[in-house]
């Protein structure tokens, strides 16, 4: 059975890795993105069996993204909506220095997400339901997805771990922070950079997140609101708070203490989805019974790699890249 299931929207990319506008290059690669399947990939890689739950139109492109999700060893529960079309995300460079994300979302199959889509006994079989701050701000029934999973996995004694992932084309911080302070009391496991966590504890400081990335990578610019506040803001009976620092690596709140392990150094390629290993490296390593320092640890280690290659999830690591990076024989990413 999957220890960990994840629920989100998937959607297919186009993408172009060469330098210019979309308006005017002739060809793109396909390829998929979503944080919440990135993230069962991630563990995947790690040797957890891991489930996503999702919705795709009857096209291509969602069959596409059901078999490559499938191709990395995740159990897919898909429900197939032949009255909508699988979201479309457009990711471009249009200069050497800056990537650009256009969303074909709105409307989407997988905005139309309801509590009938997740499979009876799917999770509360697991030790862990993962779920994000984007499904909430994608439609009402999207939101009540993530509610009705939180109260079967409540029921179930399944732990809930939460990445903020706030996307800003999707919706105000303001309705964000209401949509999850309707989970919040029952989430095990809170993961967000900076600006993400103050939309849950605004009273620690700092606003005006910009999630653009999921990778926390802009974390370290000055006016970031102190991380070391954010965790005490969100701590509750039993629960660890996770911070991601980009480059600067992450902190984590359990048990009262605050531990802080600092990034590795490589070369960066493409921080978009470097937060979702993150998070993967953390709850893999929980998972193996590793303490928060270990958990830490594993979840740079995933996030740095995922940086030195393009693409959302492909550079999500097995074991063996840990191995290497941990071992320093890294030091030549690709
Ligand atoms: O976390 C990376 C994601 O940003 C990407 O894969 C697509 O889920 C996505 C989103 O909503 O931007």
């Amino acid at each position: 059975a999957a220890r960990v299931v994840a629920v989100g929207e998937t959607m297919a990319m186009m993408r172009s890795g060469t330098i210019g506008s979309l308006a005017h290059l002739p060809s793109v690669d396909i390829s998929l993105g979503g944080a919440e399947s990135n993230l069962a990939i991630g563990l995947r890689r790690l040797d957890v069996p891991v489930a996503w739950v999702s919705r795709v139109g009857d096209d291509p492109l969602g069959t596409r993204v059901m078999r490559e999700i499938r191709a990395e060893g995740v159990e897919v529960h898909c429900t197939v909506d032949p009255t909508r079309p699988t979201g479309l995300m457009l990711k471009s460079r249009p200069n050497g220095t800056t990537t650009r994300v256009d969303y074909y979302r709105a409307g989407s199959a997988a905005s139309a997400l309801t509590p009938q889509d997740l499979p009876e006994g799917l999770i509360e079989q697991a030790q862990i339901l993962h779920l994000s701050g984007i499904t909430p701000l994608l439609s009402e029934t999207a939101h009540a997805t993530n509610v009705a999973a939180v109260q079967r996995a409540v029921a179930a004694g399944v732990q809930i771990s939460l990445d903020v992932n706030y996307r800003s084309r999707l919706g105000s911080q303001e309705l964000l922070a209401a949509r999850l302070g309707e989970i919040l009391e029952h989430v095990d496991i809170v993961f967000g950079g900076p600006e993400e966590l103050s939309i849950l504890a605004p009273t620690a400081g700092g606003a005006g997140a910009d999630g653009a990335d999921g990778a926390g990578a802009a974390a370290a610019a000055a006016g970031d609101p102190d991380h070391r506040a954010l965790l005490r803001a969100l701590e509750a009976d039993g629960r660890q708070v996770v911070v991601k620092l980009g480059a600067d690596g992450g902190a984590a709140l359990a048990d009262g203490q605050i531990q802080e392990a600092p990034g590795h150094r490589v070369d960066v390629v493409d921080t978009v989805g470097a937060g979702d290993a993150f998070v993967a490296g953390y709850l893999s390593a929980q998972l193996d019974g590793l303490d928060v320092a270990a958990r830490l640890a594993r979840a740079n280690a995933c996030g740095a790699l995922a940086c030195t290659t393009p693409g959302d999830w492909e550079g999500a690591p097995r074991r063996s890249d840990l191995d290497a990076l941990l071992s320093g024989c890294a030091a030549d990413p690709v």
